[in-house]
């Protein structure tokens, strides 16, 4: 047991954001969008065997900003009105023996070629991120290859 030595482990995840605008009778000054924040693998697969909870920090405005999910899907729906750095902290399984990772995603409500919003196209926002875990524990390694 222990850790392996000179031994990288990479795990691609995608973190993403897809959010809508409401439309003119739902919408109000704190609500112009409804969005979902996730976690997902390469290819949607889930990531449980990796991750065992993702907090979701949002921004102060909103009530109770840090929303834990406990299991898959790692993803959370609010409403809001503005744009902001959402903090995205993976807590690993125990066996990994890893601390936390924090990864910001930028909540994108508004697309490109719509700066206004007013379309009622979801604008989807996704970063690929590669978790590298250096010298990793034995057993969580035989785990991940296995899985
Ligand atoms: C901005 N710096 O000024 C950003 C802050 C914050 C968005 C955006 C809260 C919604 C609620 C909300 O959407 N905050 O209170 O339910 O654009």
């Amino acid at each position: 047991p222990g850790r392996l030595q000179n031994t990288e482990l990479v795990v691609p995840i995608i973190v993403g954001t897809v959010s809508q605008h409401l439309g003119k009778k739902q919408a109000n000054d704190l609500a112009s969008h409804r969005w979902t924040v996730y976690v997902r693998g390469n290819g949607n697969e889930d990531i449980s065997h990796l991750v065992q909870r993702v907090t979701f920090n949002l921004h102060p405005s909103f009530k109770d900003p840090v929303r834990k999910v406990e299991q898959q899907p790692f993803e959370l729906t609010e409403t809001g009105w503005g744009e902001f750095d959402i903090g995205v902290v993976l807590h690993f399984t125990p066996d990994a023996q890893e601390k936390d990772l924090e990864v910001f995603h930028r909540l994108k409500l508004y697309a490109d070629d719509d700066p206004t919003g007013q379309s009622r196209k979801p604008v989807v926002h996704e970063q690929w991120e590669e978790v590298v875990f250096v010298n990793p524990q034995q057993a969580f390694y035989q785990r991940i290859m296995a899985h």
